[in-house]
């Protein structure tokens, strides 16, 4: 006990004589290193970099960086509207070159800083040094936005003020981005400014249930839930999304359902989340979201490219439903290019020679941005004489060739389309099979989906993920399960050139009463292949999607699968510009899960897949009927 007291005592003399140290003694002082407001000396530098806070019609102001090349002279102007930090995007280099400075999102630094544009980025509203409250690709003024801003009206006040404050332009405007960036530049289009004369969406989000970012036909994109939380949880995306498991196919399995496991996560604070889990089906707050039909109501009157990634794994579906879709409006056609290229999400803003394993002899990406993206531009900006890039800029894979055309053949098979039956035996042909040739069956077991990658699954943005070129890893991987269905053809010993959207037709039954069905067409490369050894056999995916399959008669009102009765599932897969060299053969896989990019579907009907039990989730046998199943292709 008394050296308890001797302890204490011990301990309040040391504190009282630091204290009496303190007080007797002169606060030291040393100087800071760091200065009050530290100066960027850039004069060597090759632009003047803005940071202004541009007002919108409500009062809310939007951060804007404005990068003006030095010496510039009637410069046009070309901007991005981003929620991804304009900051980010154009940070100070090491060096003054301009080029080295718009090494973000939406680089295309060999055309932006070599020709000479004034390069504007803007922070959304809401999102990093912008004012206002941010919303997930804020709807269009209308049914479900009241007030009065939206992208448009930003998008046009922030293009009055820069042609009114930018002495150094010829007060020509051009806006162009990538995916949500490319979103942004679709926006411009309504009500566009009369000093936006061009625009060039590069992989835009078009319509986030049918086939870009956020559903395939009503199958949910779990791994896009880290997005969701990060980008709509805080306006500068302070808080990051975390996992306990190295491999998400455990994380999202163990979750159960997409809706728990936001739920878990604290998500049900996000409107987006809540939104998209209210309105699991394709209804009128989805509906009234689909730009490429909204933009078909506006009509286009700005000279639009839209730009396509043959293997975008994230927007694969809007700008071609947009070319479509505004292809059949004579006045808008008269503004409508399209260009499409052998590249993921947003590769053609960078070297692309080689995607994954697939090498195309020739850097793609350059040639997009030197030869179609550069005079596209120009011709609209700076001088009326460069000639055009054709309506259509085509780079065929397989034979590895551009090609250019006046359209793109008809969407539908209106024209004449091949059709290529499943055939007994797991045959593949172009001859119709008897109606007698039988059932394809496999089990599907929800507790056991097929991965949409080898395991460990390594997610977006998580080191070493696969994310950016998954769509052309090799499908030998799964085609040995036994819940996969594998359907090949002879070998080919004629080229077979397919230019369209393959469109399924495929016949079926289940043991339960709710599925989903992936099909992938493949191009299956000859055993050897002496150029490149590793190609030996391998599967490659030239279109693949997923249909939810309570959603086979209507996107908007699901139904049950009545169970051990054939239903009829069609779909159409994405755009594919391909040729099936002599030596190969083509493949068609079916099954019934794509893990876990997609939500399991449980396989017993429940009312919102989002937030099914546990107990929901069973086994069931999927029965594919040969004689009635079919992909019908636009050949060439
Ligand atoms: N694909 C991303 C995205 C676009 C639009 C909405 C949500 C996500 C992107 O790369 O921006």
């Amino acid at each position: 006990m008394i050296m308890k007291k001797l302890l204490l005592l011990s301990a309040c003399l040391a504190t009282f004589s630091s204290q009496a140290l303190a007080q007797n003694t002169p606060a030291g002082s040393i100087d800071p290193d760091m200065p009050e407001h530290f100066q960027v000396q850039n004069a060597s530098f090759g632009y003047v970099r803005k940071d202004v806070m541009i007002p919108m019609r409500d009062g809310a102001k939007l951060h804007t960086v404005i990068l003006i090349p030095k010496g510039a002279h009637n410069a046009p102007i070309l901007m991005t509207r981003t929620p991804y930090s304009a900051d980010r995007m154009t940070s100070y280099a090491s060096s003054g070159d301009m080029s080295s400075v718009l090494e973000g999102y939406d680089s295309m630094t060999d055309v932006i800083a070599d020709g000479g544009y004034i390069r504007v980025i803007q922070d959304v509203r809401g999102k990093y040094k912008s004012e206002g409250r941010y919303v997930m690709n804020r709807p269009m003024r209308g049914p479900l936005n009241s007030t009065q801003v939206d992208h448009a009206t930003d998008t046009w006040d922030t293009i009055e003020w820069l042609v009114h404050n930018t002495p150094e332009s010829n007060g020509k405007v051009g806006i162009l981005g990538i995916s949500y960036d490319g979103f942004t530049a679709v926006t411009a289009l309504f009500h566009p400014h009369p000093a936006l004369k061009v625009s060039v969406p590069m992989n835009p989000m078009i319509d986030g249930w049918m086939g870009d970012d956020w559903f395939h036909n009503g199958a949910f994109r779990e791994e896009n839930l880290p997005y969701i939380y990060t980008q709509d949880a805080t306006p500068k995306n302070d808080e990051k999304w975390w996992s306990n498991q190295y491999d998400a196919y455990d994380l999202y399995l163990n979750a159960v359902s997409a809706g728990a496991l936001g739920k878990s996560r604290g998500m049900d604070q996000i409107g987006f989340f809540r939104q998209i889990t209210t309105h699991p089906a394709y209804d009128s707050w989805w509906q009234n979201q689909a730009m490429d039909k909204l933009l078909a109501r506006e009509g286009l009157k700005v000279p639009t490219l839209l730009v396509h990634s043959l293997w975008d794994q994230e927007d694969i579906y809007g700008d071609i439903a947009t070319y479509y879709t505004l292809e059949k409006q004579p006045a808008s056609a008269a503004n409508l290019y399209i260009a499409m290229g052998p590249w993921n999400h947003g590769g053609e803003r960078v070297e692309a020679s080689v995607l994954g394993d697939i090498k195309f002899r020739s850097d793609t990406g350059y040639y997009f941005r030197k030869k179609i993206l550069a005079p596209f531009l120009a011709h609209y900006l700076k001088d009326s004489t460069v000639p055009l890039p054709a309506r259509v800029s085509a780079f065929r894979t397989g034979e590895n060739i551009w090609e250019t055309a006046s359209k793109l053949p008809a969407q539908d098979c209106a024209s004449g389309c091949k059709t290529l039956h499943l055939e007994p035996g797991h045959g593949l042909g172009f001859s119709a099979p008897g109606p007698d040739a039988g059932t394809a069956q496999y089990v599907s077991d929800p507790d056991h989906p097929v991965p949409y990658i080898p395991r460990p699954v390594l997610t977006k943005g998580v080191k070493s993920s696969p994310w950016g070129y998954w769509l052309v890893t090799d499908q030998r991987d799964v085609a040995s399960r036994p819940d996969v269905l594998t359907f090949t053809s002879e070998t080919l010993a004629k080229p077979l050139t397919i230019q369209g959207q393959p469109q399924v037709h495929l016949t079926a039954s289940t043991t339960g009463t709710d599925a989903d069905f992936v099909v992938k067409l493949i191009d299956v490369y000859p055993d050897q292949v002496s150029s490149q050894p590793e190609m030996g056999g391998y599967q490659l995916m030239v279109s693949a999607d997923i249909l939810r399959g309570r959603y086979r008669k209507s996107f908007e009102h699901p139904e049950a699968i009545p169970a051990n009765t054939p239903q009829l599932y069609k779909m159409a897969l994405p755009f594919s510009n391909h040729t099936f060299l002599p030596g190969h053969k083509i493949m068609v896989q079916v099954q019934s899960s794509w893990f876990p990019l997609y939500d399991r579907n449980p396989q017993t009907y429940v009312d919102n897949i989002f937030f099914a039990p546990r107990e929901a989730y069973k086994s069931a046998t999927m029965s594919v009927d040969v004689s009635n199943s079919w992909i019908d292709l636009h050949t060439k």
